[in-house]
């Protein structure tokens, strides 16, 4: 299997995190996004949504990440990420789905503006987008922590796909300078996270 990547993508390290938790060998094609790779017609045949990261399985074709890391987690001999009952399975959509409405397009806007922008030679961080992107992180990071007060895991017992599918843009704190270790929950969860292997085998230098 082939996976369309770029190494600074948190989208992109969520799916490597499941491909090296469950021990799946995935050959990696990096897409310059910096170069505007994503937007040539060779990539937009993949994606149309000009964004990485891209599965490809033998002429399957599968973009989104979390759809990636639930295909992976089926396929994988290793049952260890695929929920049992049908309340496992929608509890981790649930917060699948609350990633990638909530938490991370804040995540994005604030990753963007402290860092991806300068290295895009975009120009300066725009304090309004900062003030708008904090307020929508801290709203969603108290909902957060409220949940992991008294879990291990986000949910269930063990380490599942919605733990990792979270943590994947958490790692971009430095970077993004996301006010994370007030939230005494998320932190403890977070260490516990960034002790796994797959976190420390997928870091990109700045976690
Ligand atoms: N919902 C998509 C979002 C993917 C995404 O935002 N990818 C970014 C990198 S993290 C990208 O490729 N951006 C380039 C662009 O939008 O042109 C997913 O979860 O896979």
């Amino acid at each position: 299997m082939r996976l369309y990547y770029h190494p600074l993508s948190s989208c992109s390290r969520r799916v490597l995190l499941v491909a090296q938790q469950l021990g799946i060998p995935l050959e990696l094609i990096t897409v310059d996004l910096f170069r505007g790779e994503q937007n040539t017609p060779p990539f937009l045949k993949l994606n149309p949504n000009h964004q990485v990261p891209v599965l490809e399985d033998d002429g399957y074709v599968l973009w989104e990440s979390y759809a990636i890391m639930q295909y992976l987690a089926e396929l994988a001999q290793d049952k260890t990420l695929h929920a049992q009952t049908a309340q496992q399975r929608a509890d981790t959509s649930r917060w699948m789905y609350w990633c990638g409405q909530h938490l991370s397009p804040a995540i994005s806007i604030l990753n963007w503006e402290h860092s991806i922008k300068e290295m895009a030679g975009s120009g300066p961080a725009d304090h309004a987008e900062v003030e708008r992107a904090e307020a929508k992180f801290i709203e969603a990071c108290q909902v957060l922590d409220a949940h992991l007060a008294g879990r291990d895991w986000m949910c269930g017992k063990q380490l599942s796909l919605a733990d990792l599918a979270i943590a994947a843009p958490l790692g971009d704190w430095q970077r993004a300078k996301l006010p994370i270790i007030q939230f005494g929950q998320i932190w403890r969860w977070f260490q516990q996270i960034r002790a796994l292997d797959c976190w420390q085998s997928t870091e990109q230098g700045t976690d």
